[in-house]
């Protein structure tokens, strides 16, 4: 690693171990709070693990709430990180939610298209991916979604600590030679344990950044 790279860690691992807080729920795109600030979100299927990659980021236990029930997060969830603010972390429904009423999950799909097809502060997004399963066609769709509103996003492997280092070789290879026909997707591949903190300072470094595109 470049001592550029480990410059970047360490600013980011200060910055994160200051100021981090919630600053509001939004249930419609109506109660976004005005976009002062640069942008970063959480995309993945239902209990991929967004809300424990942000607490894992953050190094707050619970700043984002994470649950064993699929389907915890049902709002967009703004944190503000820095003093003074440097950026937001959103953090967004699941999608592919099979057991939530259509009606529902239809809601929330929608509240999470438009958020990110029209944000212009919106800088990056993470589109997490569980490491066991791989990428599944409801993760395809969300990625042609981003491709198309050319909004960028980087693939997060989760839950590493869960299946056998060749198992997560496998993943990790077919994942990244999927990534490349997608445009808007950035190169490198971030494997991630929110439970154990692989890839945790080299994801905050990458996200801090993104905050500055
Ligand atoms: N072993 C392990 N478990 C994890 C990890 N990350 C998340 N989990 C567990 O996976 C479950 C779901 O995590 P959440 O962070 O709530 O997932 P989510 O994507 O926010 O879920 P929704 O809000 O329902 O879409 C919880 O039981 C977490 O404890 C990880 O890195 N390792
Ligand atoms: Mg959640």
């Amino acid at each position: 690693m470049s001592e550029q790279d480990q410059d970047l860690i360490e600013e980011a691992r200060k910055l994160f171990s200051g100021r981090v807080d919630f600053l509001l729920s939004a249930p419609q795109l109506q109660f976004l709070p005005e976009p002062e600030y640069p942008e970063v979100a959480f995309a993945g299927r239902s209990n991929v693990g967004k809300s424990s990659l942000i607490n894992a980021l953050t190094g707050r236990k619970s700043i984002a709430r994470a649950s064993v029930t699929p389907g915890r997060t049902q709002e967009l969830n703004f944190f503000e990180i820095g003093t003074p603010t440097q950026f937001r972390f959103i953090d967004m429904p699941g999608y592919g939610f099979a057991k939530a009423p259509v009606k529902v999950v239809e809601k929330w799909k929608k509240l999470v298209r438009d958020y990110l097809r029209g944000r212009v502060v919106l800088k990056r997004t993470l589109v997490l991916i569980d490491s066991r399963h791989g990428l599944k066609p409801v993760d395809l769709e969300m990625m042609e979604m981003l491709d198309q509103a050319a909004v960028g996003y980087r693939l997060v492997l989760t839950k590493a600590d869960k299946i056998k280092a060749e198992e997560l070789e496998a993943t990790r290879a077919a994942v990244e030679a999927a990534s490349r026909k997608h445009p808007a997707c950035f190169p490198q591949l971030h494997v991630t344990s929110a439970e154990k903190g692989m890839g945790i300072a080299e994801l905050r470094a990458a996200v801090l950044a993104d905050s500055r595109l």
